[in-house]
């Protein structure tokens, strides 16, 4: 089958670009060019092109090669196809232009990121492409990325490190440095990034922290679509539908959101236009997002991997675990305030999004790098429900959960290894429970407080004598 690029464009049974793709120059650098930003920013920008073409996006692969491989061939072009209950939906989207892969390309990386055309540098790198303390929020010297970085920082290879050498270029260059836009799932994080930069700055330079510090916008913005990796089925579904051969297409949801301070020095695409929310302080969207969907997505994630269930949909089938979904939920939104929203409805809608069948969102997805995503997503919770007086016990299971993933091992994580070695220290649940909630780098102050270690390990222990279904019948 004759493989998508510009050159097969025409024909193609989706819908294409609207704008001509050729008078597309570059105004923005994505960093962690994976299936998220393809389906997300990506979207959003493609559909601001007609009205203004400088801002298209010239992706980073900052660790693998297969994204730049799938993608170079095809002009960047990739087919998005949005599924639901009643079909598939395909469109091409055009607004990447190319991939720079930054393990072989770092100088390539560089300049582009120096270049004077591009305004906006986003990102999705993960929780733990910040390098950052997750309990804290501040930067980790002790990451092995970073002290590499540091060690030659005209040569990084983190996050941190290429946006604080790329400023420093642009600095001396008399260019008006790039804004930011972190569009990971972190609290506040456009101000953690900006913390994170200027930390990793201040190692190398105060001047160039002072700088950064005061001179480099980093907006926060709440992002939102559930999107699966790709399986070799979505390409043949794909490659059937539009008739041509893509090699990685990206398959999601129809529901999208993106809500972003508006604080762009340097100018932006028009993302209203497109359908993002451009408001004023987005910290309660993101507070409510990890909270309630992130929150629930893990609690289905742990249970779901202790109870075999492959799938997001297939997790909500089990009556026990929607039930704890929507306790956490609930328990979460008590915590929250948001403007003129309403939360239950929110929640509502999130039950929904998780039963799409068409979605098969597996739930070893999104169990990873859980030491980056618990504090955000429970404990805050946790906290400040008990500071209310409100009910913290539905998180404190997704807590319980985890650990008991991490006891049956192996998982992926940054601190697999670190976990791997309690677990061998630890054979006694509670022994084991208790030495992962003494780790202060995930639990902070919560891992001297007893009221939360004793509710999370004797939870620990139900799981590991009468099973994890018994926590839910409880
Ligand atoms: C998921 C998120 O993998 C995960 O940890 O919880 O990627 C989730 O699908 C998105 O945040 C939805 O917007």
């Amino acid at each position: 089958m004759t493989r998508l690029s510009l050159g097969t464009l025409a024909g193609t049974r989706a819908r294409v670009p609207a704008y001509e793709r050729a008078a597309v120059t570059p105004g923005i650098v994505h960093l962690g060019l994976g299936n998220f930003h393809r389906a997300h920013q990506a979207v959003f920008v493609d559909d601001c092109l007609c009205a203004d073409p400088s801002w298209g996006i010239r992706g980073v692969s900052l660790r693998r090669p297969d994204m730049g491989r799938a993608l170079t061939p095809q002009d960047g072009l990739y087919t998005l196809a949005v599924k639901d209950g009643d079909g598939t939906r395909a469109r091409v989207v055009g607004s990447v232009l190319d991939v720079l892969v930054a393990p072989g390309a770092r100088d390539a990386v560089l300049a582009a990121l120096a270049d004077p055309a591009i305004r906006i540098v986003s990102l999705t790198v993960t929780e733990k492409g910040y390098c950052h303390d997750p309990a804290s929020g501040d930067l980790d010297p002790g990451n092995p990325g970073i002290r590499s970085d540091l060690a030659d920082p005209s040569a990084p290879s983190t996050a941190p490190g290429l946006l604080a050498e790329a400023l420093r270029m642009r600095r001396a260059a008399g260019v008006a440095p790039f804004t930011v836009l972190s569009c990971d799932n972190l609290p506040s994080n456009g101000r953690t990034l900006a913390r994170i930069v200027a930390q990793y700055a201040e190692l190398r330079d105060a001047d160039l922290a002072r700088f950064i510090a005061g001179d480099v916008a980093f907006p926060s913005t709440m992002v939102d679509r559930i999107v699966p990796a790709t399986t070799e089925a979505d390409r043949a579904v794909v490659a059937a539908l539009i008739g041509r051969e893509d090699a990685w297409p990206v398959l999601t949801e129809p529901f999208s959101q993106w809500v972003i301070e508006d604080r762009f020095p340097t100018g932006r695409p028009d993302f209203a236009a497109a359908g993002a929310e451009l408001v004023a302080d987005v910290e309660p969207y993101e507070r409510m997002k990890l909270r309630m969907l992130n929150g629930a997505h893990s609690t289905l994630a742990y249970f779901g991997q202790l109870l075999g269930h492959e799938t997001v949909a297939d997790a909500m089938g089990d009556p026990g675990l929607a039930r704890l979904v929507a306790r956490v939920m609930r328990q979460a939104a008590a915590t929250l305030y948001l403007p003129g929203g309403d939360l239950a409805r929110y929640a509502e809608a999130l039950e929904a999004r998780f039963r799409n069948p068409a979605l098969k969102h597996r739930t070893g997805q999104i169990a990873m790098d859980g030491s980056q995503k618990i504090p955000q997503r429970f404990l805050d919770t946790i906290r400040h429900a008990r500071a209310a007086g409100l009910a913290w016990d539905a998180p404190a299971l997704g807590v319980a959960a985890w650990i008991a993933c991490l006891r049956r091992g192996p998982v992926e994580d940054p601190m697999a290894e670190r976990f791997a070695a309690l677990a061998g220290a630890h054979p006694d649940p509670v022994a084991f429970a208790r030495a992962v909630l003494d780790q202060r780098d995930v639990f902070g102050d919560l891992a001297e407080a007893e009221w939360f270690g004793g509710a999370v390990t004797d939870a620990v222990a139900t799981i590991a004598g009468a099973g994890a279904g018994r926590v839910l019948a409880a």
